[in-house]
């Protein structure tokens, strides 16, 4: 027995029925908890998968799940927010920092034509750093990235200096794109929200940070999601095993840097 279990607990939202059964993804939500935790995270998570920008979830699923593992704790990428107003010169400006981060040209524009044309990616698509190729079989469901959360005093510590980027929102982000990152595959994420009354989305990978960029489309699109731009020859399935299945802390273990 584990003498301080640590739990995961996931939740997904769909509405017309479960995503399988061809349900449109509303909502999901990664936590990981001590014991004590588990009610309230679960609470949290049923919270945000209700009166959601995107629809009415009439399916949420919420697992919890005892973690048999050892601890990692990675601090967070280090945070900027680039200018702009207008989605084009927000789209260029996201190329140009995949294409410093090591993505070919080629490829950060099929990432980016990518996210324009989803409406409904569960998980994220992973794609070869160079051709451009999807990698993963998953179509719709993408590839989840789970088992990861800040550790709460450290995520308090980022909190006084990072103020206006308190929300549930960017808390999230930015521990799924640290755990991203933090793969020695991942060149670099592309990402913005599929959630209509969202605009801002970032670039992140372990070169250039979590680079935010305000306006990646416009008001009222319900396209978006995550794409990952990796090393050619990787092993997919072990970089979607770490993805999926290890669980990282974000922050400093004793919560300060
Ligand atoms: C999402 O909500 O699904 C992704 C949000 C990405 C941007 C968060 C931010 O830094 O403002
Ligand atoms: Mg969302």
């Amino acid at each position: 027995m584990l003498e301080n279990p640590l739990y995961s607990i996931r939740m997904r939202a769909a509405e017309g029925g479960p995503h399988e059964q061809g349900g449109r993804h509303i909502s999901g939500g990664e936590r990981l908890a001590r014991e004590s935790e588990v009610q309230l995270l679960v609470a949290e998570l049923l919270t945000k998968s209700m009166g959601h920008s995107r629809g009415n979830a009439d399916f949420i699923q919420v697992v919890v799940e005892k973690m048999p593992y050892a601890e990692v704790y990675v601090p967070p990428l280090p945070v900027a927010t680039e200018g702009g107003h207008q989605v084009d010169v927000c789209r260029a400006k996201a190329l140009n920092l995949l294409v410093e981060s090591g993505v070919s040209r080629a490829a950060a524009e099929l990432g980016l034509n990518e996210l324009q044309q989803s409406e409904d990616l569960r998980g994220a698509i992973i794609m070869d750093a160079v051709t451009g190729t999807r990698l993963d079989k998953r179509e719709q469901k993408g590839v989840r990235v789970s088992r990861m959360d800040w550790d709460a005093s450290s995520h308090e510590e980022w909190v006084k200096i990072h103020v206006p980027l308190g929300s549930l929102r960017v808390r999230e982000a930015l521990a799924l794109a640290t755990k991203v990152a933090y793969s020695p595959y991942t060149l670099a994420e592309l990402c913005w929200s599929d959630d209509p009354d969202y605009v801002t989305g970032y670039v992140a990978s372990d070169k250039l940070g979590y680079r935010r960029i305000p306006h990646l489309k416009k008001l009222g699109e319900s396209t978006g999601g995550r794409v990952f731009f990796v090393q050619p020859g990787l092993d997919v399935d072990e970089y979607i095993h770490y993805l999926e299945k290890t669980p990282i802390w974000i922050g400093w273990e004793g919560g300060r840097p």
